[in-house]
């Protein structure tokens, strides 16, 4: 999935591991070119690297600069059918201008008006709202619609129907998470159409979901096989925030429960399983307190984070930046990540690390171990 250079017959002949350019060598390379050949010893450091080597770039992108854009976009651009969504990519700029936050993560802005209806579809990309500000859109899925609002995280597996509707008068913008790189590359993408009918103009305070889901270690009776994507649509703020206010306290009381000394932290997981919410997607809320740094850390598979309270400094690989409420950014495979906070620091986290889990392709390092 890497871009990167590969060393051509004609330029490899100082390069380390290369025969001698005699007239036969040069001639048996132009009958490999011509046959579409390539020897992997002209390869090798590109495609066998001894470490992961991104070409997605670690990149900020500010809130005070999306919001804007999409305002705009929010008076120029009408929602509906064919361009689905008024929806802007995060397009990295390691990525050769394609609409992709990271070589797997496709992440974005996206913004509703009053009234405004983005039609009914589905897809297999695994996709999850998350809000950082403002309230008065649902999202229907499957016909249950699921109030969005500041600090909910809204998952929603591939292949459900989905659109959503804002039922305000104001409008509202939120981000979006899917897998669309991953499932580009891998050529595993299918898309289907919904209904062009507005399916419900319902705005509950609780969808069906969170009314057979939402109790913490219930689970109905008729429910209990494992289903690969979380069944709950909505994780609500308010339990998320108490079980990070939660952590702290109980580190202050003397117990080991969170990732580091005034660092808490949870994810996201699939109440049939445990496991991560989505196939694809691994989400997770992190939790600084004041004046906390982190270890540096570096795994398989990249993360886009977005800061959700508060602000700090974040490095990541030879990149850093300050970094206030609503802003994104990524971490390319293998890059080293760390923070430092005065105020504290609340982030959304994002990341493919279920893919690479599955596969046996995972691995971290942090403090100098390997794991
Ligand atoms: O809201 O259904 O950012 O299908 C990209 C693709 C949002 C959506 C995106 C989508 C959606
Ligand atoms: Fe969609």
């Amino acid at each position: 999935m890497t871009q990167g250079t590969s060393v051509p017959p004609d330029q490899a002949a100082d390069a380390a591991g290369q025969p001698e350019r005699t007239p036969a060598l040069e001639a048996l390379y132009r009958t490999f070119e011509q046959q579409l050949l390539i020897p992997l010893w002209t390869q090798i450091g590109d495609l066998m690297p001894p470490f992961p080597e991104a070409s997605a770039v670690p990149h900020r992108w500010r809130w005070k600069d999306l919001l804007p854009a999409a305002e705009q976009a929010g008076e120029l651009v009408p929602v509906g059918r064919g361009g689905e969504r008024r929806a802007i990519a995060l397009a990295n700029p390691g990525l050769g201008g394609r609409p992709f936050a990271t070589s797997t993560l496709w992440a974005a802005i996206q913004y509703l008006n009053p009234g405004e209806d983005a039609p009914v579809h589905r897809h297999s990309q695994n996709a999850f709202r998350f809000v950082v500000e403002g309230e008065g859109v649902w999202t229907v899925v499957n016909g249950d619609p699921v109030a969005m609002r500041r600090g909910d995280f809204l998952p929603q597996a591939g292949w459900n129907w989905h659109g959503h509707h804002n039922r305000s008068h104001h409008a509202m913008a939120w981000i979006d998470g899917l897998d669309i790189p991953f499932q580009h590359y891998t050529e595993a993408t299918f898309f289907e159409f919904g209904t062009d009918e507005v399916e419900t103009r319902e705005t509950p305070e609780r969808s069906r979901s969170e009314r057979l889901w939402g109790h913490p270690g219930l689970r109905p009776l008729t429910h209990l096989r494992p289903s690969p994507a979380t069944p709950l649509l909505a994780y609500r703020w308010e339990y998320t925030d108490r079980a990070l206010t939660e952590q702290l306290a109980l580190e202050a009381d003397g117990y080991r429960v969170t990732a580091e000394a005034g660092h808490a932290a949870v994810r996201y997981t699939n109440p049939t399983t445990g496991d991560d919410v989505l196939p694809t997607l691994r989400t997770e809320f992190h939790r600084l307190a004041p004046d906390t740094g982190t270890a540096g850390r570096r795994e398989v598979g990249s993360s886009v984070f977005q800061v959700f309270d508060g602000n700090g400094r974040v490095t990541v690989g030879e990149s850093s930046w300050t970094v206030e409420r609503g802003d994104l950014f990524v971490v390319p495979s293998w890059q080293p990540l760390s923070f430092e906070t005065g105020t504290g620091m609340d982030l959304f986290r994002f990341t493919d690390a279920p893919i690479f889990e599955r596969l046996g392709l995972h691995r971290s390092h942090q403090d100098g171990v390997t794991a």
